[in-house]
């Protein structure tokens, strides 16, 4: 309970930062894009991760202007680049998106005040929705999901593989993008198996006109094995952990 207040203090004292994980092409290796991710500047206890306040904001309702901010301060932070440096104009941003988010009723014009109000452009935004959040609420979500696409604004499966089994859903689900979950990339470099089944997701993905992510990506091996899969964009440690806005930024500039 007294975390609970606390959260609910440090969204309104902007405690809340967010880090940025590059993203970037596996062939070229150029950066492409970044994740936003969530951070708590605790006054006094440092940088709390989100896996430490993230279940606790789901469980609360907190998530949602928690969810609200991040989206607001990721594409205010892109607008803001793409104004600043060439090499910034084509970057995305993804936001992860929890479901009380998307479910709620006001979702929509959420997105819209946001995207009016940071000027960014709605092609470079991509946001992140989890398989098992579309278990639910099938039909409303789907009709909220195409309206997003209708703005153009990318969306993504994130942890695709592991959350999800009726494939024979994928289709009617108005996403662009896959995200590979972490789990399988972990295990491409240690049998044949897992290659298999990411080659069969870049296939999946191809058919289904979708754009493929991984996720995770730790060693050289991997990369190797995603190269040779054609997988197009990547993220993870071997490339870069999540970093802070000046980080984020040096990285920009050294890539023009
Ligand atoms: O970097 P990392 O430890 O932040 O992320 C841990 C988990 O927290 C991941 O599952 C990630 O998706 C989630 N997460 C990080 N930032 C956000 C956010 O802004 N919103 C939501 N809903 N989840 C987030
Ligand atoms: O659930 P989501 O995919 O949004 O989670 C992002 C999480 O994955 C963050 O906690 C981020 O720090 C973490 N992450 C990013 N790259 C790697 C990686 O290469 N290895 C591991 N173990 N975690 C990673
Ligand atoms: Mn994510
Ligand atoms: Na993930």
């Amino acid at each position: 309970l007294e975390l609970e207040s606390e959260l609910r203090q440090a969204i309104l004292q902007q405690q809340l930062i967010l880090h940025y994980q590059p993203i970037f092409c596996i062939n070229s290796l150029e950066l492409v894009g970044f994740e936003a991710l969530v951070r708590w500047q605790h006054p006094q206890r440092g940088i709390i991760p989100s896996d430490e306040f993230i279940p606790l904001a789901e469980e609360t309702g907190l998530i949602v202007p928690l969810g609200n901010w991040v989206l607001y301060e990721a594409c205010r932070q892109l607008k803001s680049w793409q104004d600043k440096f060439p090499a910034a104009q084509s970057l995305s941003v993804g936001v992860n998106v929890a479901g009380k988010q998307l479910y709620s009723s006001d979702f929509l014009d959420t997105v819209d005040s946001i995207m009016a109000q940071t000027q960014v452009d709605a092609g470079y935004l991509k946001l992140e929705i989890t398989e098992s959040m579309l278990i639910k609420n099938t039909e409303r979500v789907i009709e909220v999901l195409a309206k997003i696409r209708q703005r153009n604004i990318q969306l993504c499966i994130d942890d695709f593989g592991t959350g999800y089994s009726s494939l024979s859903y994928l289709p009617k689900f108005p996403v662009n993008i896959l995200k590979i979950d972490r789990s399988f990339i972990i295990a491409i470099d240690n049998g044949k198996q897992n290659y298999e089944v990411v080659q069969a997701v870049v296939t999946l993905a191809k058919a289904l006109n979708m754009k493929v992510v991984a996720e995770g990506i730790e060693t050289e091996a991997q990369l190797n094995n995603l190269q040779s899969l054609a997988v197009p964009l990547g993220q993870g440690f071997l490339f870069s952990k999540p970093l802070t806005v000046e980080l984020a930024q040096e990285m920009i500039v050294a890539q023009s």
